[in-house]
């Protein structure tokens, strides 16, 4: 496979665990520099590392919150103060906070998904697209989900805010034709990250229960369609990909093995 990524700078968001973190790994495979941002620092310096070791290019950290302004424009300022270029923008950070039916659902958590999963692109995205702009060929891969396309009980917020993303993605898709720069959405079905751990606040048994029976996706087998898709030619734009593990057939149709 031609390597269209050596020297390129990516952007990640949410690089300090699951997806992000994978895909950050990958593109240092592939020589690129990485700009990594998420809340915990300790981890992005830890994959930092890793993807130094594996042959990035550069790999610089700064802490970012893109459910913040102030957080997601310092973090921006940080990276055009590094590069006076982006290339490749992944808007991953994200996730789910509870599995409540509507009628019990906690304010907090239907916030935190929308501050996160669709504010969250909109703010990082205005922020960083001055830095691709004057660099036709460059690239923004959202991350989506099935859970956006199909909707589930007790994942009204959630879908909703990956709805929101798909929306996003497609009007941003409109807004940039002419530009040179490419815009998809990767969408995910089951996965095992960090993901249900966070979805059921911590509860690493019900988080376990999710994945029994099953082979899921691994956040390699994501990083590996992120990846490839930011490495079509130019002229190439994947606009979505929905990837789900063999034994998912709709969110709510997940055949598993007994024993
Ligand atoms: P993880 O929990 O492993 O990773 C989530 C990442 O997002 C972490 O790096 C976390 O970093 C970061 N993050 C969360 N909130 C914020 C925030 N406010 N500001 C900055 N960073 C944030 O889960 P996944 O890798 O699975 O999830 C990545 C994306 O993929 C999410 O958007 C999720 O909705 C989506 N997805 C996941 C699927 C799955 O089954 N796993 C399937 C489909 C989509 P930190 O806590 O350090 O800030
Ligand atoms: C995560 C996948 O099926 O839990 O976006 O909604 S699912």
């Amino acid at each position: 496979m031609s390597n269209r990524l050596k020297g390129k700078w990516a952007l990640v968001t949410g690089a300090s665990s699951g997806f992000g973190a994978e895909t950050a790994r990958q593109f240092a495979d592939m020589g690129v520099n990485l700009l990594l941002g998420a809340r915990r620092e300790d981890r992005l310096k830890q994959v930092a590392a890793e993807c130094l070791e594996r042959g990035a290019a550069s790999a610089h950290i700064h802490k970012l919150d893109v459910a913040d302004t102030a957080s997601v424009n310092a973090f921006v300022g940080w990276a055009k103060a590094t590069t006076c270029r982006v290339d490749v923008l992944i808007n991953n950070a994200g996730g789910a906070h509870g599995v409540e039916r509507i009628e019990d659902g906690r304010d907090g958590d239907w916030e935190t998904m929308f501050q996160s999963n669709a504010l969250g692109i909109l703010r990082v995205t205005r922020a960083v697209l001055p830095l691709m702009k004057p660099h036709p060929g460059g690239i923004i891969l959202n991350i989506g989900s099935i859970a956006g396309r199909v909707a589930y009980e007790g994942g009204s917020a959630y879908c909703a805010s990956k709805a929101a993303e798909r929306s996003i993605t497609k009007s941003l898709r409109l807004e940039l034709n002419g530009t040179g720069l490419r815009v998809g959405t990767i969408d995910p079905g089951m996965a095992e990250t960090e993901f249900s751990v966070v979805r059921l606040k911590g509860d690493r048994a019900k988080a376990d229960a999710v994945y029994k029976g099953v082979t899921p996706l691994s956040a390699g087998d994501v990083a590996e369609a992120i990846v490839w898709s930011a490495n079509r030619p130019a002229h190439v734009c994947i606009d979505e990909i929905l990837i789900m593990c063999t034994a998912q057939a709709a969110p709510y149709k997940v055949h598993r093995s007994e024993g």
